[in-house]
């Protein structure tokens, strides 16, 4: 073939491509608004389906299971040709995912995953929530070295794969090192209000002078905390060591004034992978890997980030 025939035979193939996004009608089951980070997921997830021309239906289920099989099953009413769904908790969804196989409408996981059998969805995108909570671990065994540390826990939404899996890995990252010892741990539900809730009671039985390091399972927990421990005449990121997940530009400006340590950061673009993974096999019946990771990147207090606050402060968080 010549390369013109092969040039106008390659734009024809994407044509289609291009036209089935424009024809696209996705679902998105989102779970709520508890966190900074989720707020920036949604935002992100809005924008690239606008990029690609796809009637993006969006549903908000206010953190409750129930209104997200709620969603799912109106999508399913509507014909969707896909289903985006953040899972707020990790059991509960084979009937919902069986009734989307059923009516041929394939499902992609966003940032969470879900206890069920993975012909039930077409792929998941997610960070490795594993290896998030072991360099949130290993992170405080390197800075506190052989100090003796009494650590307290605040945890993501009970039965969530994030607050199960950062938990273990969290504990794999501290094991062998029996200097530092989890003596609280408690869902604050990932939010902010929950997260000062629950530390003011850690410091209320355990006394401020005897916590030495604050483990959150997100920023936004962290960040409320932070307030707690001020209130409380401490000096967070000092008196109390703290290391999160997200990296939501209030960690980066908390980790900037001191106040905060360290935090992995998530990327809220999870529906950019999940879009293109869903055009390729609407388009071309090809199949994805089971599972898209994103990467997780460790932020210090060596890391410019007022610099990064000042990149992140616009991006819909
Ligand atoms: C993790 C994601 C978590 C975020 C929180 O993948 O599901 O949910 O870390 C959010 O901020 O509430």
């Amino acid at each position: 073939m010549t390369f013109k025939t092969t040039l106008l035979a390659s734009t024809l193939a994407i044509a289609p491509i291009a036209a089935m996004a424009a024809d696209l009608t996705i679902g998105f089951s989102q779970i709520g608004s508890e966190s900074g980070w989720r707020a920036a997921e949604t935002t992100v997830t809005k924008q690239e389906a606008e990029k690609r021309g796809i009637d993006l239906k969006f549903a908000d289920a206010q953190q409750k299971q129930e209104n997200q099989i709620k969603a799912i099953r109106s999508f399913i009413a509507q014909g969707v040709d896909a289903i985006l769904v953040a899972p707020v908790v990790a059991t509960g969804w084979d009937e919902v995912l069986e009734e989307a196989k059923d009516a041929d409408i394939p499902v992609v996981l966003l940032d969470r995953t879900v206890d069920a059998d993975k012909s039930l969805y077409l792929t998941a995108v997610t960070s490795d929530l594993v290896h998030e909570g072991r360099v949130a671990g290993e992170w405080l065994v390197s800075e506190m070295g052989d100090q003796d540390c009494r650590i307290v826990e605040l945890q993501g939404t009970t039965g969530s794969s994030p607050a199960i899996d950062r938990k273990k890995g969290f504990e794999e990252g501290i094991a062998g090192h029996d200097n530092l010892q989890i003596v609280r741990s408690q869902t604050g539900d990932f939010t902010r209000a929950q997260g000062k809730v629950v530390m003011e009671s850690f410091l209320k039985a355990e006394g401020g002078e005897n916590i030495c390091a604050l483990y959150a399972h997100n920023d936004d927990m962290a960040v409320g905390a932070i307030q707690a421990i001020k209130e409380a005449g401490l000096k967070p990121g000092e008196d109390i060591k703290i290391v999160a997940i997200d990296a939501v530009p209030d960690a980066h400006k908390a980790i900037a004034e001191g106040e905060m340590n360290a935090t992995i950061e998530l990327t809220p673009n999870m529906a950019g992978p999940a879009l293109d993974a869903l055009e390729a096999y609407l388009a071309s019946g090809t199949e994805p890997e089971k599972w898209i990771q994103t990467e997780s990147k460790l932020f210090t207090s060596e890391d410019d980030n007022q610099a990064i606050y000042d990149m992140k402060k616009d991006l819909g968080y």
